[in-house]
């Protein structure tokens, strides 16, 4: 991996040689997005490769907002998430300098910057709180360094942070590919909002972060669950049956393909050693109110992420019916509504 680590600089200038700025900022905002067929697996742990494909819908109600300043008086990158300064010498700090790195050596440029992101949502508790964050920092990073970057290469530098980063870049839905080794993938669109506005309900089954993060969760199934290479193997066809469905807006086909997906990813979950269970009572109780929503002929179907919370992904139209009947399981604290959202962007000033 290319570095350009960051530097105090005496002439306080701030980028390439023609340029002499002393203080370059740009303000992003970005949404999370919930996968329909899962990523979990990698090709290259290095260079953060996916091994199987995934397909996501991004949400609107959820967004993550990033500030980034280049400065060249500052003597270290300063990083802070929902107001607290994190840790220099924590994972995620060494993560976002990486990333930073990346568009440092891009802009040719050694300054070190101050970074701002929050959060309008619970972080690390399953809600693709670093999806929105990576997609969010690489496009107020490359705006700050007047860097002309197109989608499709902001979403490599995303993906190289957070795999799930990629499909942020893009609204409505998304797919990134598998890659092999060494190959620097990007996620593409697939269809925008207007093609089929589905909406999500989340049932948020617990508060707290989350025991195992999915990088490292996700090396563990590799290593030892007797159903990963299975998972490997049906990834792509599970792949090719729901971009068949988007396309053609069949919703009982996408229903049944994404409920696979995901609980083929919680079965190679399960049997990992140690075993990673991010249910609790409440998931399995909003599990079972959906299927009933399904047998009285409701547009519904579930899906997980590594985090106890439950994704409900409605037909048009049929959100606030499924947030209420979700509201009233036993267990669940609250419940989110969201439509689809838009691509990662700069904004200023950001609402
Ligand atoms: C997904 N997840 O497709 C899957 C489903 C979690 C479960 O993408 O190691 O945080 O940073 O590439 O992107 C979460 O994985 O992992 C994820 P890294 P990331 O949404």
């Amino acid at each position: 991996m290319l570095r350009a680590q960051c530097l105090r600089h005496p002439l306080e200038e701030c980028g390439p040689v023609n340029r002499s700025a002393k203080q370059l900022s740009q303000t992003a905002v970005a949404h999370p997005n919930i996968a329909l067929i899962k990523y979990w697996g990698k090709a290259d742990a290095e260079l953060n490769v996916p091994a199987v494909p995934s397909i996501s819908i991004t949400l609107d109600a959820l967004a993550t907002t990033t500030s980034v300043s280049f400065d060249a008086r500052l003597e270290t990158d300063s990083i802070s998430l929902n107001g607290l300064e994190l840790d220099a010498d924590s994972k995620q700090a060494q993560r976002i300098r990486d990333c930073l790195d990346q568009l440092r050596v891009l802009a040719a440029t050694t300054c070190c910057a101050r970074v701002q992101s929050h959060n309008d949502f619970p972080t690390g508790a399953g809600l693709a709180s670093s999806a929105s964050g990576f997609a969010a920092l690489v496009v107020a990073a490359a705006a700050a360094l007047e860097l002309e970057l197109s989608a499709a290469d902001a979403s490599r530098l995303a993906r190289a942070a957070s795999a799930s980063a990629a499909r942020s870049l893009y609204g409505g839905f998304a797919e990134l590919p598998a890659g092999q080794p060494g190959e620097d993938v990007a996620a593409k669109a697939i269809a925008g909002v207007e093609h089929w506005p589905l909406e999500v309900v989340i049932a948020i089954c617990a508060e707290g972060p989350k025991t195992t993060g999915s990088t490292q969760g996700m090396l563990d199934s590799a290593a030892t669950s007797p159903f990963y290479s299975a998972w490997i193997d049906t990834a792509t066809a599970d792949a090719d049956a729901a971009r068949a469905a988007i396309m053609g807006r069949d919703f009982p086909a996408l229903a049944a393909v994404a409920e696979s997906s995901c609980l083929k990813m919680h079965a190679v979950m399960h049997t990992t050693r140690p075993a990673l269970i991010y249910w609790n009572a409440a998931t399995v109780a909003t599990l079972e109110r959906i299927r009933s929503l399904q047998q009285a002929g409701m547009d519904v179907f579930f899906t997980m992420d590594a985090g106890p919370q439950v994704k409900a992904v409605c037909g048009p139209g049929h959100g606030a019916e499924v947030q209420a009947a979700l509201a009233t399981v036993p267990g669940v604290h609250r419940v989110l509504h969201s439509g689809l959202g838009g691509p990662a962007r700069t904004c200023d000033p950001c609402s």
